[in-house]
């Protein structure tokens, strides 16, 4: 399988993030890239650092997501150490909460670096914001796991870049697998929002860039999403939520982040419902049997929506030794997962989510893709 890879998704690199009430130091580290790299060219996977210039990202990206969350990721930077703002990163400190909103329509009106950063929950509170007039400008995060750093930008426009090309050389290929290793990753980011390590949602963004890139006197191939990262993936449930042409089906921790997503009972609204799919499964316990045993079941899903594309959400903190995460699958329950994707028989696009075992992130990466391909 091919992997596409750059140096430039290792420029994001901010010292701490909080989580479960501490300081911490940062998990989706540079550094998982690299682990991952080298064990997959000891593997004999062919690593390509030749990513495509040609891509416009911008006229990508907004299929996805808002001009003015794209403009405050462009600025907030410069505009938060302008302002007075501590020059490791623009973190933000205060959220809005709908019920603030209600009472005082003004709150979205700030200038202030650090208000921009946390007016937050556009996704939550835009029917608010459209009953009191508030703009939308300034309300892009909802969670302290996403520092800009002075050059988180340019590392998420090179994740989107490896994703893209990835996409567009399987879509226009005889390809049946690409692998994108990229940081940082996007599954929960949403049109105006980012969280949970993600800034741009690379995945919607390539379901997106796949049905507008295929050739025009075909009908616009239908893409299925497939999230095997431990967390639910609240952007991508949400970017095609409405749309019966992108299935997403999703198996994750239940009852843990992003916490107010991922119940079995989201499946899709208007045209788009019945093309949504949740499995929640239980903290603790699922190790690699139950955990196969739901991606059958979610796999025949797949099968059964007769997709073009099938895309990857791949992320291995359903690790055993997972620091943050809470299933038990092994090394070699990996094998078999790869193995159970390959049977949807689809061409295949992987992108890198989630895992934060270092010691192990190599191996469990390299074993999917092993599995995938020896199917
Ligand atoms: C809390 C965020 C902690 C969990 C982030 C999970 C990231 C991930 N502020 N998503 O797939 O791996
Ligand atoms: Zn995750």
């Amino acid at each position: 399988m091919k992997v596409i890879f750059s140096k430039e998704c290792l420029l994001h690199d901010p010292p701490f993030e909080v989580l479960g009430g501490q300081r911490v130091p940062y998990f989706e580290k540079p550094e998982r890239l690299t682990i991952i790299e080298n064990e997959l060219r000891s593997n004999g996977f062919e690593i390509s650092e030749e990513l495509d210039p040609d891509i416009e990202l911008k006229e990508h990206i907004l299929r996805v997501h808002s001009a003015d969350y794209l403009d405050y990721l462009e600025t907030a930077y410069e505009t938060w150490v302008k302002q007075g703002g501590n020059e490791i990163s623009v973190l933000p400190e205060a959220f809005p909460h709908v019920n603030l909103l209600k009472a005082s329509p003004n709150v979205a009106q700030t200038t202030n670096a650090i208000a921009r950063a946390g007016v937050s929950s556009l996704e939550f509170t835009s029917t608010v914001f459209e009953l009191f007039r508030i703009p939308h400008e300034g309300l892009y995060c909802f969670d302290l796991s996403c520092p800009i750093t002075k050059d988180t930008h340019k590392a998420t426009l090179a994740s989107l870049r490896v994703t893209l090309t990835a996409a567009k050389l399987l879509s226009s290929s005889a390809l049946d697998s690409i692998f994108a290793l990229c940081r940082p990753p996007g599954h929960h980011a949403m049109p105006s929002l980012c969280a949970g390590y993600c800034f741009l949602n690379n995945i919607a963004i390539a379901a997106r860039f796949i049905q507008h890139t295929s050739s025009p006197d075909t009908t616009k191939p239908k893409v299925a999403i497939l999230d095997i990262d431990y967390h639910h993936g609240n952007g991508s449930q949400a970017a095609f939520y409405d749309d019966p042409s992108v299935l997403y089906v999703s198996l994750h921790g239940e009852n843990d982040y992003p916490y107010f997503t991922g119940f079995t009972d989201e499946q899709g609204s208007g045209e788009g419902e019945g093309y949504n799919f949740n499995f929640p499964l239980p903290r603790g316990t699922t190790g690699d049997d139950e955990y196969c045993e739901t991606l059958q079941r979610a796999v025949a899903i797949v099968q059964k929506f007769e997709p073009a594309f099938v895309l990857v959400s791949l992320g291995v903190d359903t690790f055993i030794d997972d620091p943050i995460s809470d299933f038990k699958v092994t090394t070699s329950g990996y094998l078999r997962i790869g193995g159970i994707i390959a049977s949807i028989h689809r061409p295949t696009l992987f992108v890198m989510e989630g895992g934060y075992a270092l010691e192990s992130i190599g191996k469990n990466v390299s074993n999917i893709l092993r599995g995938f391909e020896s199917k």
